[in-house]
Order: C-alpha cells, then structure tokens, then sequence
C-alpha cells in the first residue's frame, strides 16, 4: 500500500525521483479506482505546501512552474488507475480556465476523470475569454460547461462568463460547475453557477448526477 502522506511530503520537497517511484510502484499493484483517487488528493495537498513555501518566499516561481511539471507527470502515470473509461458516452462537456488565469493542472485532472467516467469533454485550455466558451457552447450544445480558476481574479472572469451566457440566450441550456482553490458556496451564489467543488471526483458525481 502506498503511503499517501509520503506522496504528499515528496510533492511538497518537489522530491521528482522519489515520488515517481512510489507513483510507478503503485500503479504496478493494481489499486482501485478509489485508492487511486487518494493518491490525486494526496499529490494536492503536497501542491497546497508549494503554494505556502511560495508565500513564505521559500519557493519561487521556478519551483512552482516545476511543481506543475510534476503534477502533470504524476497525473499521466496515475491515469490508468483513476479510470480506464468507459465506451458508452453519458454526456458532454465544456471545459475551460477562465480569463486571466493561466492554471490548468486541476482542470486536467478533473478533464481526465470526467473522460474515464464517459463524458465526451472539450477542452477549450486557459485564459478563456467569456467570447470563447460562448463560441464552443454554440458549437457543441453541452449539457455541462465546466470552469476553473485558481486566482481571487477568476471569480469575476467566472461571473463575467455567466452574465454573458445569460446575455446570449444559452444559460438554461447548460449546467455550471466551477472547481478550484478559491471556490466556495458565496463564490457559487456570487457567480451564478449551478454547483461548485474543490475536489474533481466530487465534480465528476455532480455531473453524474445531472445527466441521469
Ligand atoms: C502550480 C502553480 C502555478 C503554476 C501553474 C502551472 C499550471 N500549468 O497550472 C504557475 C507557475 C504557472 C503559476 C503561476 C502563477 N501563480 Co500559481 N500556483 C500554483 C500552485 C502552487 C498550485 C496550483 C495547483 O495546480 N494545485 C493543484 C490542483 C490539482 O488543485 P486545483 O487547481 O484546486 O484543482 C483541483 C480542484 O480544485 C478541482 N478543479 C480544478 N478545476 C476544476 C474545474 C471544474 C469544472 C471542476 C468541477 C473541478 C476543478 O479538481 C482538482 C483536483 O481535485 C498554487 C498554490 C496552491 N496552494 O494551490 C499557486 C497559486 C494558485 N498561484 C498564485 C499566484 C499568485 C500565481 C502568479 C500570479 C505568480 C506570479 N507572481 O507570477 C502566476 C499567475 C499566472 C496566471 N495569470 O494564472 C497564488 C494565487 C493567489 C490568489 N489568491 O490569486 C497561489 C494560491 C500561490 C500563493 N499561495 O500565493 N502558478
């Protein structure tokens, strides 16, 4: 068994050798898929100790774009056991970071274990403009439009979104979810999303239950 505070330790020391040795080991012992999900909450947490040695002034921006790196190396060899997927489609996403915001490695993460459940996603990627998920949304009629945000600025990039779904005709066709560090249920209210989550399997539920 894998020992989920060593995993958050190794992210939170940027340990890259030893934390993809565990990872490896761990996949090779055929875990379920909800061991597997710990492990994604574990690595979080160790990115929740980068960002406070960053305020601390310990860790500077180097070490968070490498930290990045390493969540998304980590997420790539956890993959197979967070899901293999599934063939049947239940339904579609939009996905996006919203304007100004340039993080992405929730939202991968979240992109990932929504595809596992069965969900056909579009990625629209970072620093997406009110504009551009209007554009997709008319394009591919989801039944769910997902936003992330990591800076106290998504918020209003967020709420900007809805406004102009709203404006544009489009927002009672869609369900809104937002995930990220700063979302809470004043900012889902203050927003006007559907639902909010700072855990991308507690996301993938709620999105679960929408479709049934
Ligand atoms: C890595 C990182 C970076 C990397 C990002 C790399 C990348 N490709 O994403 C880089 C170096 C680029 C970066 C840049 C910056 N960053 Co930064 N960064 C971080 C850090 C350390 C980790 C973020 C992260 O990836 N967490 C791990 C993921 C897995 O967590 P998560 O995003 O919350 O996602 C989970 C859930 O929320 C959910 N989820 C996420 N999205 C969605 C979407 C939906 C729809 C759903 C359902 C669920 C969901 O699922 C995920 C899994 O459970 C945080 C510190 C922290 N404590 O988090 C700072 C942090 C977010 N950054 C910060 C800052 C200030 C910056 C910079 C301004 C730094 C600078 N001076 O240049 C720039 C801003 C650039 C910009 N315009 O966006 C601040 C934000 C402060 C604020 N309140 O606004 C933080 C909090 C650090 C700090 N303590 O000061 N950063």
């Amino acid at each position: 068994m894998i020992d989920a505070l060593q995993v958050t330790q190794f992210v939170g020391e940027l340990d890259e050798e030893e934390l993809i040795t565990v990872l490896e080991d761990f996949v090779e012992s055929n875990p379920t898929e909800e061991e597997a999900q710990q492990v994604v909450v574990a690595c979080q947490e160790g990115m929740a100790i980068v960002g406070d040695l960053f305020q601390k002034g310990e860790y500077f921006v180097g070490d968070l774009i490498f930290a990045g790196e390493l969540l998304s190396e980590a997420m790539k060899i956890l993959k197979p056991a967070i899901g293999q997927g599934t063939t049947v489609e239940i339904g579609s996403i939009v996905l996006g970071t919203v304007h100004g915001d340039l993080h992405d490695i929730g939202k991968n993460i979240f992109k990932n274990m929504c595809e596992a459940a069965g969900f056909q996603v579009f990625d629209i990627g970072i620093d997406q403009s009110p504009e551009s998920f209007i554009e997709k949304i008319k394009e591919i009629k989801p039944n769910i439009v997902g936003m992330s945000g990591m800076l106290t600025l998504a918020l209003e990039s967020m709420k900007e979104t809805i406004l102009q779904l709203e404006e544009a005709g489009l927002r009672d066709s869609v369900k809104v979810i937002i995930g990220g560090n700063p979302v809470t249920k004043d900012v889902c209210e203050y927003v006007g999303a559907d639902a909010f989550t700072v855990n991308a399997a507690e996301g993938v539920k709620i999105c679960q239950d929408w479709v049934k």
